[in-house]
């Protein structure tokens, strides 16, 4: 074994990657990954207790959250990246011991995690193969301490997105350092490990609360809003990933230039924000999922940038790779990155536009359009048109199908049961899961779509903030008495994250799919099926049997 990593949805026999990543990732980066999370755990056991006196470090809660969103699938696969990382996670981790020494904390003795040191990158990539999660030896402490640490690294992800736009919570970095230094302290019980979890999920809620604000102060609320899926004849920029904040260097740095700019993956809602709807040349949304972009990039021809995860490392033989750029957490060895911007500055975004205009323009891959945008500030202005064809019987039950898709063949089951839905039934999705089904033609009921996209991954907050306006409105003293039911594709941690959130607002009975995650062990997942009623997927005739009666 040379590695192994069981944090996505596609581990290797869903057990874990223990040769290479089958997302792409090699076991060095994989290992160095584990290593970052490690000295992450001993910055942590620093400052959790300092934050006991509070004394924070807001560098190093910073620190903190970008290293994490670093390690989630599909972000970064640059091995430079994650061992000058480490590097300054251990400075880090020095500054904070030295701090809590200053302060007269005493410690009746210091974790390895805390204390280890690694002179060169040949002892980095040694100690790096020893620190994973299989070095914790108990199944159900292991598999409890991946569901929270896995969360927390979604939690960073948001957080981070958040912060780009100059909104930050004390207490979310406060959480993620607590989390960290829990998942080191042999002395917490299972049941304390589950009350840190629900904990999360809290956190969870509120990092979603905080995004959704910086988006919508900085950018207005998404609107009902018509995609263009078809090009134009003139040299283009694909952008993909989460952050809107690059998204509106972008669209700012191309304007006039000639360059056309178009949406992929996750970034499509961003064409739902009045605030980009205005720039003429943002011409609409290519190609689909994270997961079909190694032949979509081929046809593209222009310049591309990820901003965030989903990357899918090139094929040797690969066309595009000297086109493609990264920014933010996203990184790839053989990819351009750009930097951060300075504080007050856009971020330079020069060479990628020189790029797409030496070259050619977009091959069309598809025509026509796509609708979204109905976020909760849309929804809830339609808000007596949908509680009208609820009470009418004309829509029956609302399925959230929200999260992540993904390249596993299984996942054909989402396009089919969306296919096979009543036709009195209203999809509400978020994240890129919706590329299984959101060009099929479902038509709409009384002018409300049968799909209706509120956003990215993390706009599934919008989805709980409908649901618990509808409890309101109907006078419902639980949430689970909505007609709602959940059949929700995860894939990577952004989606643990948000299932933890719907777990702590008190969402029962979800259906997760295409496959249970490989962490939970059996007793964990008996935790999850009794207290929550989680349950997994079968045939798409089985499944609406059950959940729609
Ligand atoms: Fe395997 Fe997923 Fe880990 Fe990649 S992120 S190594 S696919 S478990
Ligand atoms: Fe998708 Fe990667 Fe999760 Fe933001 S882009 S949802 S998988």
């Amino acid at each position: 074994m040379s590695m192994f990593c069981h944090q996505c949805q596609e581990a290797a026999k869903n057990i874990g990657c223990t040769i290479n990543g089958v997302c792409g990732k090699t076991f060095e980066v994989a290992n160095l990954q584990d290593l970052l999370l490690y000295s992450l755990k001993g910055i942590s056991f620093f400052g959790n207790a300092l934050r006991e006196k509070n004394i924070e470090n807001q560098e190093i809660d910073e620190f903190v959250m970008k290293s994490l969103f670093l390690t989630i699938t599909n972000a970064n696969f640059s091995k430079k990246t994650f061992l000058k990382k480490i590097s300054e996670g251990l400075k880090f981790r020095t500054e904070l011991k030295k701090t809590a020494e200053g302060a007269g904390i005493k410690f009746n003795s210091l974790p390895d995690c805390a204390t280890f040191t690694v002179p060169s990158d040949y002892e980095m990539e040694k100690k790096a193969t020893t620190v994973g999660f299989l070095s914790i030896e108990n199944e159900d402490v292991r598999s409890l301490r991946s569901l929270l640490i896995f969360g927390v690294k979604g939690m960073a992800a948001y957080a981070e997105h958040a912060y780009n736009l100059g909104y930050s919570d004390k207490n979310i970095y406060a959480f993620m350092h607590k989390a960290l230094a829990a998942s080191v302290d042999d002395s917490l019980a299972a049941d304390k490990l589950v009350a840190l979890i629900m904990e999360c999920g809290k956190f969870g809620v509120d990092v979603m609360a905080l995004l959704d604000k910086a988006n919508t102060s900085t950018y207005g609320n998404p609107e009902i809003t018509k995609v263009n899926i078809g090009v134009r004849n003139n040299p283009a920029i694909l952008i993909s990933g989460h952050d809107l904040h690059d998204m509106e260097d972008l669209l700012k740095q191309t304007e006039g230039t000639g360059v056309d700019v178009y949406t992929h993956s996750e970034m499509l809602p961003a064409n739902y924000y009045p605030a980009f709807k205005k720039y003429s040349h943002l011409v609409g949304n290519y190609g689909n999922s994270w997961w079909l972009q190694k032949e979509e990039f081929e046809k593209f021809n222009g310049a591309i940038l990820f901003t965030t995860n989903c990357l899918v490392p090139p094929a040797k033989n690969a066309s595009y790779t000297d086109r493609v750029f990264t920014t933010g957490a996203a990184g790839f060895d053989g990819f351009k990155h750009i930097p951060d911007r300075k504080k007050g500055e856009q971020k330079d975004f020069s060479e990628i536009i020189a790029k797409a205009k030496s070259c050619k323009p977009p091959v069309e891959i598809e025509k026509g359009e796509i609708i979204g945008g109905f976020a909760h500030n849309q929804v809830l202005q339609l808000a007596d048109k949908v509680i009208a064809a609820v009470k009418s019987g004309a829509i029956k039950k609302f399925v959230v199908m929200a999260g992540c898709d993904g390249r596993m063949k299984d996942r054909q089951y989402y396009t089919d049961f969306a296919n096979a839905l009543p036709k009195d039934c209203v999809i509400l999705t978020a994240g890129c899961a919706k590329y299984r089904y959101n060009k099929l033609n479902l038509g709409d009921i009384g002018g409300i779509p049968r799909v209706l996209d509120a956003g990215q991954c993390n706009d599934s907050y919008s989805l709980a903030i409908i649901a618990l306006k509808l409890k309101e409105v109907f006078g419902l003293d639980d949430i689970n008495k909505l007609p709602i039911i959940y059949n929700i594709a995860w894939y990577e941690q952004k989606a643990v994250i948000v299932l933890l959130a719907l777990l702590f607002l008190g969402v029962k009975n979800i259906y997760l799919g295409p496959t249970l995650p490989a962490f939970l062990s059996p007793n964990v997942a008996k935790i999850l099926v009794e207290t929550f009623g989680i349950g997994g997927i079968s045939s798409v005739d089985a499944d609406i049997k059950k959940m729609i009666a």
